[in-house]
């Protein structure tokens, strides 16, 4: 299965998505997500300049290989352009294999380990009220996990919070717009919130809240330990992930579940976290964390320690992530969860899928490979748009983390 052609497609039908396409000399062809929110066009660069033109001639069928080669090829490993990357090549190989072989994805892999992945979907409010409110109409549509972000008084536009009842989109402009941050409000309001919901939806919800990086060491441990009368199903971010150490301290002060890794690329990056049971839920993601190969590697070195795996799954993953991510999750014995922030009529216009959502859970479908096309057609009438992530300051003005 010789590789004879292999291209990127570009294509902005509301956001930017960057697809991989690998066709065969015998005509078949895979795909693969290679979508870097708000950096796309390095990858693009990546792959068409450098990737790309040393696959052709390449057995496809090589998957470990063709991998190595590419993570270990330039000398320069890991960082998150290299291995979007490289996890587009990856997915669209193993999307050509279970073609190849007329199989689902998930057989491939060593077949299922459920029979329904539950995902968590957002409920984000302006205030308490709104916030109750979409809580609600997210479990109406059947979902038993639910991540809360809301609006806090005195703070204008923060994270995970659209204004005026619009959908969450986190690339909002052509240049960074900016968010405003004040811990010691937030700290004091968001215990408040979940009390609310406990009141209002009872015990058996599952909820999750994403503190995007934001707090020091003891904040983080302060609010753990001020949710845990609410049993989160996971606190997500709770401080950036450089100097995993500090998660030390938050660990000795509260038993809630601890979720980190949508930013991570590497194995390396978890490994720490991992081993020294730090975390409950790795969040890597098949798009950023070097795509099926990888994540099975972190997958199974993190069920040596218990944890899980709650793969990230924001509208700037595209379709063919998640078609790849709900194979990964059919079969993981140590799933998780896997998030689910639902594609626009449009984004979905331009993608084909197998998987199916009924009542929170999602299925992957038995179409033969990862069940995702693109419409190359339709992908073309939406050019590429730049679009950035905001940045976000501290009262007085300073940069704070977004
Ligand atoms: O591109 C950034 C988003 O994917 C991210 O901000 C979303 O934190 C996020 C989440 O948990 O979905
Ligand atoms: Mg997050």
């Amino acid at each position: 299965m010789k590789i004879t052609d292999a291209k990127v497609i570009l294509t902005c039908p509301g956001r930017n998505f960057v697809t991989v396409k690998i066709t065969t000399e015998d005509g078949l062809y895979g795909i693969g997500d290679a979508t870097l929110n708000g950096r796309e066009k390095s990858v693009v660069s990546y792959l068409e300049d450098y990737v790309l033109p040393a696959l052709i001639g390449r057995d496809a069928q090589r998957i470990e290989d063709i991998w190595q080669f590419v993570y270990r090829g330039p000398y320069w490993r890991r960082g998150p352009v290299g291995m979007t990357a490289l996890a587009g090549v990856d997915v669209a190989l193993w999307d050509l294999k279970a073609k190849a072989a007329n199989m689902p994805l998930y057989q491939l892999l060593g077949g299922r380990s459920r029979d329904r992945i539950m995902t968590y979907t957002h409920a984000n409010g302006e205030d308490i009220e709104a916030t109750l409110a979409a809580v609600e109409k997210a479990r109406k549509q059947g979902y038993q996990a639910i991540r809360v972000q809301c609006g806090i008084p005195g703070i204008d536009k923060i994270y995970g919070v659209p204004k005026g009842g619009k959908a969450y989109e986190p690339a909002d402009a052509d240049l960074p717009s900016e968010e405003s941050w004040s811990t010691h409000k937030y700290l004091n309001f968001i215990p408040r919130v979940f009390e609310e919901i406990r009141r209002e939806f009872g015990p058996d919800l599952h909820l999750l809240h994403d503190v995007h990086h934001r707090l020091t060491p003891i904040e983080a441990a302060r609010l753990g330990k001020e949710l845990e009368p609410y049993h989160l199903f996971w606190l997500e971010d709770a401080v950036p992930a450089e100097n995993q150490d500090v998660f030390k301290l938050i660990r000795q002060h509260t038993t809630t579940p601890l979720a980190v890794g949508e930013i991570f690329n590497s194995i390396h990056d978890c490994r720490e976290l991992i081993q020294n049971q730090l975390i409950d839920y790795i969040r890597t993601s098949v798009v950023h964390a070097g795509g099926i190969t990888q994540m099975r590697r972190i997958a199974d070195f993190a069920s040596l320690w218990g944890v899980r795996t709650g793969s990230h799954g924001a509208t700037d993953l595209s379709p063919v992530c998640m078609g790849a991510a709900l194979h990964f999750d059919y079969w993981v014995p140590n799933f998780g969860v896997q998030e689910h922030m639902p594609h626009s009529e449009l984004m979905e216009s331009v993608f084909t899928r197998a998987y199916q959502f009924e009542d929170g859970f999602f299925t992957p479908g038995e179409t033969p490979g990862h069940g995702v096309d693109i419409d190359e057609v339709e992908a073309a009438k939406y050019p590429y748009k730049r679009a950035s992530l905001p940045v976000n300051r501290l009262e007085d003005g300073t940069l704070w983390h977004w």
